[in-house]
């Protein structure tokens, strides 16, 4: 980057200081990853230029054949990835690719029957303060309170009550296995259509570590920078029937000229996860969050649903008489980055929380294992245990160093 170090000094020093951020800390944060080398370079390239309203073979611009050609490849490669029937890969992003959803199928004011986001769900699933909850009427299912499984009892009353128009199943912080079968079954019971948001799990659906919605829902809607490990942004399959509905919605709907950098960096993005090292890396994800779980599980610390079966887990912070923010802090300091969680029924709000969310994809993509898991867990128990002792928060930050410099991260970037 040496053009952009003479020409703004100031964007190039923040944009180093996030790559030696990023090389020298532990990254739990779940929704977060590393982008791979060839996804920054086709994102970082000139298809940024190109105005391409509308959709390949039908624009309002000349001169689209070339991102004509990422476009139809990204459909192509999503639609192999995730066998769906129909792919729109313009979203900005997850919460623009569920917002093409509810304004295509709904009408204002329609009822929705979706996660409550303070037991695992999304702002874009009826947050009073998002599109969601100020324009359809939200009716909130959480999870039991003893096991912290998804009730599917309680998702049928509450569907057979209200009769949603739709069913949203997806969350951002449920670290168990959604049985998608089942909310199809209720939802024909009431005539529901059905929005999987697979956001978190995409990857784990990709590599068949985690049953796929798409046999079962109209919609299915995803990021793909997550356990996708692609850029950050949106994408949604979809039934055959809603093909037109749905790309009319994105655009001219609710978005203008797509993203086609960042489209050439979902096709590259999405070539790799078809590829057999992608399936390891998802399992490596899986193997690494219920290795974590249990080394911190051995360690007296309560894990939300007694484990997980994804990438992230919950930890229950009430016995450790500290909150989820002050947690987050120290171990921040510590250079161990993860973030503030309200645990299902939270005692307290969510400045505070009671919990923290921890993922393992982006470490996994480091390339750490099984045992790193146990001396993470290590770690993390030290700095909780002494989160005001900087003698504590020193010693850790000098053993996180040591281990992120065994798992080096962008080599090539300097
Ligand atoms: N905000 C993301 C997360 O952290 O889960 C979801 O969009």
């Amino acid at each position: 980057m040496e053009r952009l170090k003479k020409v703004d000094p100031q964007v190039y020093k923040a944009i180093n200081d996030e790559l030696k951020r990023e090389r020298d800390t532990l990254n739990l944060i779940a929704s977060e990853n590393f982008a791979p080398q060839v996804v920054l370079e086709a994102q970082g390239s000139v298809m940024t230029n190109k105005y391409a309203e509308g959709y390949p073979g039908e624009r309002w611009y000349d001169g689209c054949q070339h991102v004509d050609q990422v476009e139809k490849l990204a459909q192509q490669r999503a639609k192999q990835l995730f066998g769906g029937e129909h792919v729109n890969v313009q979203p900005h992003s997850g919460t623009q690719a569920n917002m093409a959803v509810y304004f295509a199928m709904l009408k204002m004011g329609d009822p929705v029957l979706a996660m409550d986001l303070a037991c695992g769900g999304h702002l874009s699933h009826g947050h009073h303060h998002n599109f969601s909850g100020k324009y359809f009427k939200i009716i909130s299912y959480g999870v039991d309170r003893g096991n912290e499984l998804i009730d599917y009892g309680e998702v049928e009353d509450l569907a057979k009550k209200h009769n949603p128009k739709m069913i949203v199943v997806g969350a951002s912080a449920y670290p168990r296995t959604i049985d998608f079968a089942k909310f199809r079954q209720i939802a024909d019971k009431v005539g529901a259509f059905i929005l999987a948001d697979i956001a978190h799990i995409a990857g784990l659906v990709a590599a068949g570590l985690h049953p796929s919605p798409v046999p079962y829902a109209e919609f299915v809607t995803t990021t793909t920078h997550k356990t996708l490990r692609g850029p950050r942004a949106g994408m949604i399959i979809c039934r055959k029937e809603f093909a037109a509905r749905i790309d009319a919605e994105v655009f001219p709907g609710i978005q203008g000229g797509p993203l086609m950098h960042v489209i050439a960096a979902k096709a590259v993005a999405l070539k790799l996860a078809l590829q057999p090292e992608f399936k390891s890396y998802q399992r490596q994800i899986v193997a690494n969050a219920k290795k974590l779980a249990a080394e911190l599980q051995g360690r007296a610390y309560r894990i939300v649903s007694a484990g997980t079966d994804t990438h992230l887990l919950l930890v229950d912070l009430s016995s450790k008489k500290i909150t989820g923010k002050d947690a987050a802090c120290a171990l921040d300091q510590a250079g161990i980055v993860v973030n503030k969680n309200l645990i299902p029924y939270d005692r307290l709000g969510p400045q505070l929380t009671s919990g923290l969310r921890l993922g393992t994809p982006a470490l996994t993509t480091r390339g750490m294992k099984q045992a790193q898991m146990q001396q993470i867990a290590c770690l993390i128990d030290a700095v909780i245990a002494a989160a005001q002792d900087q003698k504590t928060i020193a010693a850790t930050k000098a053993e996180v160093l040591k281990l992120t410099q065994k798992f080096p991260l962008y080599q090539e970037l300097t």
